[in-house]
């Protein structure tokens, strides 16, 4: 997958996640959702946003290692197989 793919990817998943939070934050300070603690973020969204957080560390690694290689060896890196980012 070419790293544009990714970077397009990422920053898709975080616009989404952006209005994600926008509605929800507008859904909570009408107070149509859950929110124990107060701060006018859904419960609900703030656990999904913590997992959103890990899976784009995972796929921001991968493409850092992808680049670590491409900076040291870039004829063998772009043959090799990237197993990291099939993970992701
Ligand atoms: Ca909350």
């Amino acid at each position: 997958m070419a790293l544009s793919t990714l970077f397009y990817i990422t920053i898709t998943v975080f616009v989404i996640a952006i209005i994600l939070n926008v509605v929800a934050i507008w859904m909570a300070s009408k107070g149509l959702t859950r929110d124990d603690n107060n701060n006018f973020i859904p419960d609900i969204l703030e656990e999904k946003f913590a997992e959103l957080k890990k899976d784009v560390k995972t796929v921001s690694d991968s493409v850092k290692g992808v680049v670590k290689k491409l900076d040291a060896k870039p004829e063998e890196a772009s043959k090799e197989d990237n197993p990291g980012l099939d993970d992701a």
